[in-house]
């Protein structure tokens, strides 16, 4: 077995040297080096090798759980077999604020509870007596989201009929959408699912009556995680602008609807949302603008990106905000540098974070040598090769195999990845840490965030713990008993 300190192109070899011929051939191209002069060719956003074990999840994951899950005042039915629901509950940790039951629905769960039956004869009637039921139990209510799951889509139950007879008799939007698992190959086609349920059904059906302020603006594509809405609007708003909505994390169908009227969209995440950005420039003529609250370097390029979009005065203040936080960002770094400086970090995350986070890591003096994603397009490869430094290794909907031989030969000192990843490197004494849920801490966005991700991080890094394990197939069976 190739175990080497950088990545190399043998090691890659040998990892994939235990697949059949055709899935070796078929998972090259998933998998590149980056080096000095190397081309930034990767091939993604295509369907798994059957046989080998994804980390993806389905079309229902991104438009409920990504996408609609976050929107507080709605009720998001998941439609048809309880278990959909159920895993998918709370664990995204997309925080709300307001009375749970009242004003925010999105740390509860609703669903149809499909039986046989319900396949049989289909489910349209029980759909329309959950929405009665529910907005009876619960008359504050905004709105519904119909997410659809794979059977409701194989019996081919008219879901559409129902929201608009439903609509009339409630009197709230009710949006459809058809995410049923088996639609694409991962999350990714969900988000572009939800993006589309938004545009149709709630985008630009109300108009606030106040005139759109110069400063009006939508944060897009944060979700809340662990807070991260409330840290990254606190630095947007000391910069004189006004958030006007957020996209999706804490937010309103009131706001979603009147999200047309703003003069700049601030994307924060460009995989999941990208979608809407370019229906509301190419309808409304809505510019926007990608940045990156990761970390005080890529805040402070992303404080006068934003700013540049605008007049002296936010000018103005986006300097005043950066220069007010420069030094308490120093102590954070003063603090933990040293403890961090060298060390080494594998992520293999979704489709935004695997590259947003690489400044954060760097401030503080880390490196990351291996980066992947679940689902990301090219686009998203275009973005991270230029984030990477020579030596790296960059794979696509890596196996569980890949991943794990990857990282048990270079031997990174720390890992970020997913739950299901967690505990089998944790097992093999491996530091990790969760970097979709923050590992139940956060918020990791803006100025409040980074003091907690470099905490975070040390604490992981400098567990004794690590060194005290040993992997269960190790230890003798007879201290085991
Ligand atoms: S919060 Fe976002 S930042 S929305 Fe997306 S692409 Fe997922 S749920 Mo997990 S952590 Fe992850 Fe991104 Fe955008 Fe989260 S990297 S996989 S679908 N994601």
């Amino acid at each position: 077995n190739i175990v080497s300190e950088r990545p190399t192109e043998e090691m890659v070899e040998d990892v994939l040297s235990v697949y059949p011929e055709k899935a070796r051939k078929l998972r090259a191209k998933h998998i590149a080096i980056k080096d000095e002069g190397s081309t930034c060719a990767i091939k993604s956003n295509i369907k798994c090798v059957p046989g080998l074990m994804t980390a993806r999840g389905c079309a229902y994951a991104g438009a409920k759980g990504v996408v609609w899950g976050p929107i507080k005042d709605m009720i998001h039915i998941s439609h048809g077999p309880i278990g959909c629901g159920y895993y998918s509950w709370g664990a995204r940790r997309n925080l709300t604020r307001g009375v749970v039951g009242v004003e925010s629905f999105s740390p509860m769960m609703f669903t149809s509870d499909f039986s046989e039956s319900n396949i049989v004869y289909g489910g349209d009637k029980k759909l329309e007596k959950v929405l009665r039921e529910a907005k009876e139990l619960f008359p504050s209510v905004k709105g519904f989201s119909i997410c659809s799951e794979c059977p409701v889509g194989l019996i081919g139950d008219d879901i559409e009929s129902v929201a608009k007879r439903m609509n009339k008799e409630l009197e709230v939007p009710i949006v459809p959408v058809r995410c049923e698992g088996f639609r694409g190959i991962s999350q990714s086609l969900g988000h572009h699912i939800a993006n589309d349920a938004v545009r149709d059904y709630l985008l630009g059906k109300k108009e606030r009556p106040e005139e759109v302020g110069p400063y009006d603006i939508s944060l897009i594509g944060d979700y809340n995680i662990g807070g991260d809405v409330w840290s990254s609007k606190k630095i947007l708003e000391e910069m004189g602008l006004r958030v006007r909505n957020v996209w999706t994390g804490d937010g309103t169908v009131e706001g979603m609807m009147a999200a047309h009227q703003v003069k700049l969209n601030l994307i924060h995440c460009y995989r999941s949302m990208n979608y809407i950005c370019k229906h509301m420039e190419e309808t409304y003529g809505i510019p926007w603008l990608e940045f990156n609250f990761f970390g005080p370097s890529k805040i402070k390029e992303s404080i006068r990106k934003i700013a540049a979009q605008f007049d002296e005065t936010i000018q103005k203040k986006g300097e005043e905000v950066i220069a007010k936080y420069e030094p308490i960002m120093q102590k954070v770094i003063d603090q933990y540098r040293p403890r961090l400086e060298g060390k080494k970090v594998m992520l293999f995350i979704g489709g935004l974070r695997p590259r947003h986070v690489i400044g954060a890591y760097e401030d503080l003096g880390m490196e990351v040598i291996g980066t992947g994603y679940e689902f990301a397009h090219k686009d998203d490869y275009d973005r991270t090769f230029p984030e990477m430094q020579n030596q790296t290794i960059i794979y696509d909907d890596a196996t569980e195999h890949e991943l794990d031989q990857f990282v048990n030969r270079l031997r990174p000192d720390l890992v970020g990845s997913g739950v299901k990843e967690k505990y089998v490197f944790q097992k093999q004494g491996i530091p990790f840490r969760q970097m979709h849920s923050w590992d139940y801490s956060g918020p990791y966005h803006g100025f409040e965030g980074f003091p907690i991700f470099a905490r975070d991080m040390d604490i992981a890094i400098s567990s004794p713990t690590w060194s005290l394990t040993k992997a269960p197939w190790k230890i003798d069976k007879e201290v085991r008993g």
